[in-house]
């Protein structure tokens, strides 16, 4: 990729500086990056004082056997100790810990003392099944509090976590299950989407079938459906939790002991187990989301509206939030049940200050239309995040007016399942924000954009993103796969992460994220990021959502095919084709004009609604479509195939 061929093609020129009452009391200042600049260790050890340890650490970074890291390497401490014993005993046990709303309308208020209670009573139960220190547990659940208690449980007594997605496939369960060498899988009878209950265990049981080393199922009971028991095997949560002490000591875990796996897809190849430890983890988890979020836990109430099956659920609603003695919402179902204003009116029932979600659900609020939002009452709203794509400046500035009253800061947040936690993004009493923008590395985190030739790009010019120093929450290996590790991540650049995603700094030294490497488009010896067409399209009023592929062309190398999605008040013609691709040039340039532009009715999504283009470049290049077990819904594929006139 040359400099030139990520070139600036999009131009913002929007800022808005950040509140003066929100800056004024804010968590942190620009003075944090002065301090971390100044000694990036001496900020991280003082970071880590956030957390209660049972150990002190002495050590910061151990950085002898890179990429291996070891962070407060000889610290202990216990994680579950941290998210909610300690606030308990500092006389916050009556604080709400969760909100939950059900999807059905059911709701539970969980405080700090509920939960520690919980907590310790599922970590006995874990002991009684013969779960222990070191082991692998697979947790397969729906939204519901047990998924929050059981990885905590499992922190709790150093058994090693893996979350898989509630809506995955029962084949890549068991491949998830295997790879792992999970000892014991926790799941539930079902849990309740889009109006219906829907049964989990079924997967489980088909998964067990290739996963012998599986002694033990927990099962919650959430929807009351009908479920097969397997006799010696499956147990359901109620007879053996609820019948366990609520006491149960927190041992003290080192600091690099082995808190969770999980599976990223990546487009090709076996899935990756990433592999997060405890101190360093914790750490940037809490501190990001305390600085980040602005959180003040005595009054904000705060939602991040992620899967559990996710990072952004790991480190945003489980370890972040309570560490910082979080009162939070968690939500089961999805935003259109029963109504288009769910999400506001959940927002407006707890009064949410900070929420926390992904551009794909905004550009999906959008389409639904702005009156929906309007009809609720979102003032308590001070902060807005975004996470898990590039956001468009449309939907940013859509959801900073219609979400946040034109003044909430929008904190735009790139990170990675490898990353743990946050690493580029504004902070809401610091920065003035740019849409479209994630702008800076926080303080702690060194983040530049390189050349093909690992060259440091100047201001204005495009190429790879890369982090340049070791950080707290990184990913310790590829479980199972240190060669893997090595080569996936510290290769391409020699001592460099490579983050895997395009991006451009413009004249300020600001990042802007342009998409995965694999996604960027070659037409006719010009490199041309997808993210750039797709937010050209989405600039259209036409259209609510698009995603763009590079398709082998016989003259141009690659060809741009952009698959649509319209806003209800827009009907396909072959005029609004033309029309839109007339935009593209416009907006972009003549060589960013798609050849073709398809209108279908969905888009192929991952469970944290990144899109899948892969899938999209196999329809447009005609071939069968590829594998499709991390999609969030399995029959998209088959909906927009059916959509689009057979390929000519
Ligand atoms: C947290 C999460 C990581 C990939 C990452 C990038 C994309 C995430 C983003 C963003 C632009 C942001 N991504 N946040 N791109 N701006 N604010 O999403 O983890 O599921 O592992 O995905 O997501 O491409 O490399 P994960």
């Amino acid at each position: 990729m040359s400099n030139e061929s990520l070139a600036n093609l999009l131009k913002e020129e929007r800022r808005f500086a950040p509140p003066a009452e929100l800056a004024a009391a804010a968590n942190v200042t620009a003075a944090a990056y002065a301090q971390a600049s100044e000694d990036r260790l001496a900020f991280w050890a003082e970071q880590a004082r956030r957390l209660d340890w049972a150990t002190e650490p002495t050590e910061t970074l151990d950085w002898s056997n890179p990429p291996f890291a070891k962070w407060f390497a000889d610290g202990t401490l216990n994680v579950a100790h941290n998210c909610v014993d300690r606030h308990v005993e500092a006389g916050n046990g009556d604080r709400v810990a969760i909100h939950f709303e059900g999807e059905p309308g059911d709701s539970r208020a969980i405080t700090y003392a509920q939960l520690k209670d919980e907590v310790s009573r599922a970590a006995n139960a874990l002991l009684e099944l013969g779960v222990t220190k070191g082991d692998r547990v697979a947790v397969y659940l729906p939204m519901i509090p047990e998924a929050v208690v059981a990885m905590l449980a499992c922190a709790r007594i150093g058994a090693t976590h893996s979350v898989v997605f509630g809506g995955f496939s029962a084949d890549a369960v068991a491949s998830r299950i295997q790879d792992a060498d999970a000892k014991l899988v926790i799941t539930a009878d079902g849990g309740y989407r889009r109006g219906k209950a829907t049964a989990l265990k079924p997967a489980i049981d088909e998964a067990l079938t290739k996963c012998p080393q599986v002694e033990h199922v927990l099962v919650v009971r959430r929807t009351g459906q009908d479920t097969a028991f397997t006799e010696g095997r499956d147990v359901w949560w109620h007879d053996i939790v609820e019948r366990q002490s609520a006491e149960h000591t927190a041992e003290a875990h080192d600091a690099e002991h082995p808190l969770f796996i999980l599976y990223t897809s990546g487009t090709t190849g076996k899935p990756k187990g990433i592999l997060h430890t405890t101190g360093g983890y914790l750490t940037q988890a809490a501190w990001t989301h305390h600085a980040v979020f602005d959180l003040k836990p005595e009054t904000d109430v705060y939602w991040c509206t992620a899967d559990i099956g996710w990072v952004t659920g790991h480190s945003y609603i489980v370890y972040g939030p309570l560490a910082n003695g979080a009162t939070q919402v968690i939500y089961e179902g999805t935003p259109d049940t029963p109504h288009q204003g769910r999400f506001w009116e959940i927002v407006q029932k707890y009064g949410v200050t900070i929420l926390y979600t992904a551009p794909t659900a905004i550009r999906t609020f959008m389409k639904w239309g702005d009156d929906i939002p309007a009809k609720f009452d979102l003032s308590s709203l001070r902060v807005l995040g975004s996470v898990g794509e590039p956001i468009n400046p449309e939907a940013w500035v859509w959801y900073r007016e219609h979400i946040g009253a034109g003044k909430a800061p929008i904190v735009d947040t790139w990170w990675q399942t490898e990353t743990g936690a946050m690493m580029i993004s504004p902070l809401p009493g610091v920065t003035t924000t740019k849409p479209g923008s994630a702008q800076r590395a926080l303080p702690g985190i060194a983040a530049t954009v390189v050349d093909d030739e690992a060259r440091e790009v100047p201001d204005g010019a495009g190429g790879y993103l890369v982090l340049t120093e070791p950080w707290p929450s990184m990913l310790r290996t590829i479980w199972g796969d240190d060669q893997r590790y090595i080569d996936t991540y510290w290769s391409r650049f020699e001592g460099r992460y490579f983050a895997g995603d395009g991006a451009k700094k413009d004249e300020d030294g600001d990042i802007w994220l342009l998409g995965r490497v694999d996604d960027v488009m070659l037409v006719s010896g010009h490199n041309i990021s997808t993210t750039e067409v797709e937010s050209a399209l989405v600039g259209h009023p036409a259209v609510a959502e698009s995603a763009v592929v590079g398709a082998t062309d016989a003259t141009t190398g690659q060809a741009i095919v952009a698959f649509v999605i319209l806003r209800g008040t827009a009907t396909d013609s072959p005029e609004l084709v033309e029309e839109l691709r007339a935009h593209v040039g416009r907006t972009l340039g003549p060589i960013a004009k798609p050849k073709q532009v398809k209108v279908v009715g969905e888009l192929p999504k991952t469970r944290s609604g990144k899109i899948m283009r892969r899938l999209l470049r196999d329809i447009a290049e005609g071939r069968e479509v590829g594998d499709t077990t991390t999609l969030a819904d399995s029959n998209v594929m088959n909906l927009i195939q059916s959509q689009l006139p057979a390929q000519g």
